[in-house]
């Protein structure tokens, strides 16, 4: 198990899309928990780019003049940030991995994968992990956080300037999201992810068919697939995950995936050899307890890039 890709951590600390207070945190709690070192021990090729700049979160009301969203103008300028760094990476041949803050973040991340596999004429599939669906608009956020809207910045719902990151909208075409461990779904939402024909498999469908069916039909899309011309990215809200193994996150939903189902879920996005970048996002170490839940997404991460529990495969 040997893996030399070459990844670049950039960090994103802040907390502006969040309701409350901690995520900014995040990227020191994954270096904290040895995020780069325990990738250095697979065989990647790491880079710590350090953490980014932006502005300071005020903690501003919704705001009329900018959709009733909150801390919308910090929102811009942290997402065009997050948007130029992913992108130079992308650019310079590496793997970003995004160690966010919140996930309004993804919105600037997501769109600069989208601008480079557009270039490149590649294929963006992207794999939402999330309690939520994040698939709010400006009008329908029950909030004002931005963290609840990225999904539908994405697929070219809301303020321009979130939407157009990439320099065209929406960033994401059809068919190209699939979001897995929803359990907390506004019913707004509930109706857009209908009318979009977004793929979901929510708590009820792992459920049922249990982690391993859920990802082979998560990734059937990408079979066969060749990774010179198809590019997964995966966004990664700690939220995913069931609260009794990851409390550090500011908006839990119990009923989520547990430790086996969660490295069941990442050895096979591993298996698929086709994962290009990463956001992690919305570790809030203020509600973590000694940094467990750090420690345990740096243990999945690994998953992500080859460490496997497998000793034997007894897979037909
Ligand atoms: N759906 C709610 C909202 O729009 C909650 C979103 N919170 C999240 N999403 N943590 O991942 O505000
Ligand atoms: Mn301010
Ligand atoms: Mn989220
Ligand atoms: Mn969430």
């Amino acid at each position: 198990m040997h893996n030399s890709t070459a990844i670049s951590l950039i960090g994103a600390p802040t907390d502006i899309g969040a309701g409350r207070l901690g995520a900014a945190m995040g990227p020191d709690a994954l270096r904290v928990a040895q995020l780069g070192p325990a990738l250095a021990e697979l065989g990647c090729d790491v880079r710590d780019v350090g953490n980014l700049a932006g502005p300071a979160n005020h903690r501003h009301p919704r705001d009329a003049a900018h959709g009733n969203l909150r801390n919308f103008e910090e929102a811009v300028a942290w997402n065009q940030t997050v948007h130029d760094a992913v992108h130079a990476e992308l650019a310079a041949g590496r793997m970003p991995l995004m160690l966010g803050g919140d996930h309004s973040l993804a919105v600037g991340s997501i769109s600069a994968v989208a601008r480079h596999c557009k270039a490149a004429g590649k294929r963006l599939y992207v794999l939402w992990l999330d309690a939520h669906a994040d698939f709010n608009t400006p009008e329908t956020s029950p909030s004002g956080n931005i963290h609840g809207i990225p999904v539908a910045c994405l697929s070219g719902l809301g303020p321009r300037e979130l939407t157009h990151l990439a320099g065209f909208a929406p960033a994401l075409g059809e068919q190209s999201l699939c979001q897995i461990g929803l359990r907390s779904v506004d019913d707004q939402e509930k109706h857009l992810i209908k009318t979009h024909n977004i793929d979901v498999f929510d708590m009820r469908a792992i459920d049922e068919l249990g982690m391993r069916e859920t990802m082979l039909r998560a990734l059937a899309p990408l079979q066969g697939a060749d990774p010179a011309t198809t590019h997964l990215h995966l966004s990664f809200d700690v939220d995913f995950l069931d609260p009794e193994i990851a409390p550090g996150t500011g908006t839990t939903v119990r009923g989520g995936p547990n430790y086996r189902e969660a490295q069941l879920c990442m050895e096979m996005i591993a298996d698929t050899g086709l994962l290009g970048s990463i956001d992690i996002v919305e570790l809030n170490p203020a509600l973590d307890l000694r940094n467990q839940t750090a420690e345990l997404v740096v243990d999945l991460v690994q998953s992500l890039f080859g460490k496997s529990t497998l000793v034997k495969d007894v897979r037909r």
